[in-house]
């Protein structure tokens, strides 16, 4: 089945790129600066308002989800009757709402949002004191920051696929990096990057560099993307020359930062190597530029490879500096510290102009970088790399294999582990599908080759892409996502606010079949999606993880201590352990709630009146919040989560005596 929306792929690869945009084929030479300052605007505005992609709308009806034949790809219906589960985990990060979301893939549906950066109203992230150790509060107990952007999530490792342990998700307001437990999808830890700000691009390794036994995580990689002077203490706020990016390598078992590379030029989107011997960045600004222009003066940017068992051997060597009070050792990554490749940490490869993404393909031998305002994909060649550290490779330009025009605006690259690469072109709302060997041959002088594939027009403006199992070596190659950043009139209007256009692709046959849209809060960016047998959901808690928490109602107490008052209830539907408990005006209370139940989905909840107040417990699971009884009166604590037929009569009487 064909998308009526294809554009042809015509006779050689200059034409399957101009294809794209026959209306302007002089836009794809690269722009100089002040065309590129235009183009932020005006291409945008140019392509939004063109609104070609309005041609499509046959697309989603003619090809009805399910209408696929099931055939050699297996079922790729995108349809679940009632009761039926999906094949696919979709993990989402939620943008500037500070989350992570979880959604049954291919149906889409909605499964679990989890608060990560953001307070959190239903579970009272944010409000309890469990929740609020693991976000970090201020002398005062009240939170140390409210906010998050959460960017890229991507998850731990094990021989090349993912293990299900655990998920990493970013903030780039305050350069935090999280961890999410894959067995309970919460939260357990936070870590707070030094010396950095804008922490943008994560990436886990894949196995250790030098110790064959461990063929799993234990690391992640973050990169950050602005320069801030070093040390940013007021100092040098003027002087170009004292500010600089790092690079930082995070525990990912201790979540403790371990170690961080200053670098030349920034970091954005980050890639690790199957075989954990190198890790990468996209640089768009090795211009070192302050302002907007000077961030897309040069014709060539950068991807910086890490030889991370170098850098970890000059970390054992003593070789570094710390900056300000942070202790974390900081390598010198730049090229003037770096002149003889034999010992160099790092390594520069010149990639157009201005690169977005930085993705690793299945087979584990190439990274791909898109051009962003170069209409170009560089496949670098990983071998070449360690080539290029070994002395074997003369120039870092020759680890480049390919750079091949795909389109206008391409940022990030899927696989689908039959050597295709779909790569998301901004500026042309479409995905291309193109394959790598291909385009490396193209590269090469063999010009009769095609190597785009197809095209698909999507709905508008995308940014991430990602395939089911794409960044593992069990990339299946049945089902692509596509973040789309604009939706405009795809959805019923909502007012100037709009949701996110996520859409849903089948690329199980050779030519991409759009299959669903869905409407999401904004905004997503990136996605992982993982096969449903890799996750082992934990669906009650087990008590003795809650050593606070008391075992039955006869241990439910009210303590007294000074003006601290300790409060233990427990909960087993319909009923509070405590039916009433007392205090005195201008006590601290602190209140811990078990869950007695041990069935699956009895979750209760927890909310105080006029003490602002609301958590749940799940089953087998503790919680407590403190707070200052500081109005007299009787305040009503009552069960938020349905649980039961007499759950409205779930409550008890907190009385405040004056
Ligand atoms: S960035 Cu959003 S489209 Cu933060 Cu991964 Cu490329
Ligand atoms: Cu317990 Cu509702
Ligand atoms: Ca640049």
């Amino acid at each position: 089945m064909t998308s009526n929306n294809n554009i042809d792929t015509t006779v050689n690869g200059k034409e399957q790129a101009e294809a794209a945009v026959p209306q302007d084929p002089g836009r794809r030479k690269f722009l100089n600066t002040a065309a590129l300052t235009g183009l932020a605007g005006a291409t945008l505005s140019v392509g939004l308002a063109s609104c070609k992609q309005e041609t499509t709308p046959a697309t989603g009806a003619a090809s009805a989800p399910g209408a696929a034949a099931a055939g050699a790809a297996g079922d790729m219906r995108v349809e679940r009757a009632p009761g039926e589960l999906d094949d696919y985990y979709g993990l989402w990060s939620g943008g500037h709402s500070g989350e992570m979301r979880v959604y049954g893939i291919p149906t889409g549906r909605e499964l679990k949002r989890i608060p990560v950066f953001n307070p959190d109203l239903l579970t009272g992230w944010g409000i309890t004191n469990e929740s609020k150790k693991i976000l970090g509060t201020k002398p005062n107990g009240d939170l140390k920051y409210r906010t998050g952007d959460t960017h890229h999530v991507h998850a731990s490792y094990k021989n090349g696929t993912y293990d299900g342990k655990y998920a990493w998700v970013n903030d780039k307001i305050h350069s935090r990096l999280a961890r999410v437990r894959l067995d309970t999808f919460e939260c357990d830890k936070i870590t707070e990057l030094p010396n950095v700000q804008g922490f943008h691009g994560i990436f886990p390794d894949k196995r250790d560099p030098v110790d064959p036994n461990i063929n799993y995580t234990t690391r992640v990689f973050c990169g950050a993307e602005f320069h801030i002077p070093l040390p940013n203490d007021g100092r040098d706020l003027d002087n170009p020359e004292k500010y600089g990016a790092l690079f930082t390598c995070v525990d990912a078992e201790t979540m403790e930062v371990r170690w961080q590379v200053r670098v030349d030029g920034n970091m954005d989107l980050c890639a690790s190597s199957f075989d954990g011997k190198l890790a990468a960045c996209n640089q768009y600004n090795t211009e070192n530029g302050v302002h907007f222009e000077d961030m897309m003066s040069a014709e060539n940017d950068a991807c910086v490879f890490f030889n991370i068992a170098r850098i970890e051997q000059a970390v054992k060597d003593g070789k570094f500096t710390t900056y300000g009070d942070s202790k974390v050792p900081v390598v010198d990554g730049t090229q003037a510290g770096n002149p003889d490749p034999k010992t160099a940490l790092t390594c520069y490869v010149p990639v157009p102009k201005n690169p977005h993404g930085v993705n690793a393909s299945p087979d584990g031998k190439y990274f791909i970088s898109a051009g962003k305002l170069s209409p170009t994909a560089t496949v670098i060649e990983l071998e070449k790399v360690l080539g290029f550290f070994n002395g074997d490779v003369a120039s870092t330009k020759d680890c480049v294999v390919a750079e091949v025009e795909i389109g206008l605006g391409p940022l990030h690259t899927a696989f689908d582990g039959r050597g295709n690469a779909y790569t998301t072109l901004f500026l042309d709302s479409q995905m291309v599908k193109w394959n790598v060997d291909a385009a490396i041959k193209y590269y090469k002088g063999d010009t009769s080759v095609k190597y785009v594939v197809d095209r698909l027009d999507v709905t508008y403006q995308p940014g991430h892409t990602n395939a089911s199992m794409s960044e593992t070596m069990e990339a299946d190659g049945k089902w692509l996502g596509v973040g789309n950043k604009f939706s405009k009139e795809r959805f019923l209007p909502v007012g100037p606010l709009h949701p996110e256009c996520e859409q849903l692709v089948d690329i199980s046959g050779e030519k991409m079949r759009l299959v669903a849209d869905h409407p999401v809060w904004p905004e997503p960016h990136d996605f992982i999606i993982m096969r449903r047998d890799i996750i082992k959901a934990q669906q009650v808690y087990n008590p003795d993880d809650f050593p606070a928490g008391i075992k039955d109602a006869s241990e439910s107490r009210v303590e007294r201590n000074g003006n601290k008052v300790t409060v233990h209830i427990g909960s087993q539907a319909p009923m509070f352990s405590l039916r009433e408990f007392e205090v005195k005006l201008g006590d601290e209370v602190t209140v811990f709630l078990t869950n007695f139940d041990k069935v699956e989905d009895l979750t209760h909840g927890f909310a105080l009146p006029r003490h602002d107040i609301n958590f749940i417990v799940n089953p087998g699971e503790t919680r407590s919040v403190t707070f200052k009884a500081d109005k007299p009166g009787v305040y009503w604590y009552y069960c938020t989560h349905f649980c039961h037929a007499l759950h409205l009569e779930m409550r008890g009487r907190m009385i405040v005596r004056k």
